[in-house]
């Protein structure tokens, strides 16, 4: 098996790669990397100096992608499957390419920047910043209840790139900013997304991690 995922099941950006990756069933081994050890983080760096992950290594092709829309695209080309996570039509592999930068930029690093607070000493704390990534994310949610009235899925009729940035983004910002009685789409679209197996796999697999996920002090 050619390819290794290094990752850790509860991180939401992980999530995004391991969809792709279970969608076409592609083999990989999964490396899971305890950032808090410093010998593993100190490996990890060595792979990849930014230190997050996912990333992907594959031995076959001599290659290394780290970003999670990244390695879907690389998966996509080189390991293709049912799934075509970036659609044969241009206009809309462009679609579910914008899609991701939004979920990405607009939700899940917000919701990032609010857990992340959760995680910060009670004298660094940065309550300007988690009301602005707070503001972020209502504003991004009541683009995505209109967009998913048309639905199914992100870029419409099928499942793509977009869907895999989606699930982890909306179920974590969720957690940290709850979706209201206004936001009858997201929410059910998130309930799509979860009946599709390989996001139940994904959810499965964090199930034991979940205690880890830091509470609101
Ligand atoms: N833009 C990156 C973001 C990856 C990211 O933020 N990963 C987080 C986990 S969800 C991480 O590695 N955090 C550890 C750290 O920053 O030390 C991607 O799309 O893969």
């Amino acid at each position: 098996m050619s390819l290794t995922l290094h990752f850790h099941p509860l991180s939401s950006f992980c999530w995004k790669a391991l969809i792709g990756l279970y969608e076409n069933d592609v083999a990989f081994t999964p490396n899971l990397v305890n950032l808090g050890d410093p010998a593993e983080r100190a490996t990890f760096l060595k792979l990849w100096p930014i230190g997050k992950f996912p990333v992907l290594v594959d031995a076959a092709r001599g290659e290394t992608m780290p970003e999670s829309s990244i390695i879907i695209e690389y998966i996509d080309r080189h390991y293709p499957g049912r799934t075509r996570l970036i659609p044969e039509n241009p206009d809309i592999a462009l679609q579910a390419r914008l899609s991701d930068r939004l979920f990405d930029l607009y939700v899940h690093l917000p919701m990032q920047e609010i857990v992340g607070d959760r995680l910060r000493p009670q004298d660094s704390k940065d309550p300007f910043g988690v009301a602005a990534a707070r503001a972020r994310i209502r504003s991004s949610y009541a683009m995505i209840e209109q967009q998913m009235a048309r639905g199914p899925y992100a870029t419409g009729e099928v499942f793509t790139l977009a869907d895999c940035a989606a699930f982890p983004a909306l179920f974590y910002a969720d957690r940290v900013e709850p979706l209201g009685p206004e936001h009858r789409n997201i929410a059910a679209y998130v309930e799509r997304l979860k009946a599709r197996s390989s996001i139940a796999r994904v959810l499965r697999e964090a199930e034991p991690y979940f205690g880890m996920f830091p509470k609101e002090a």
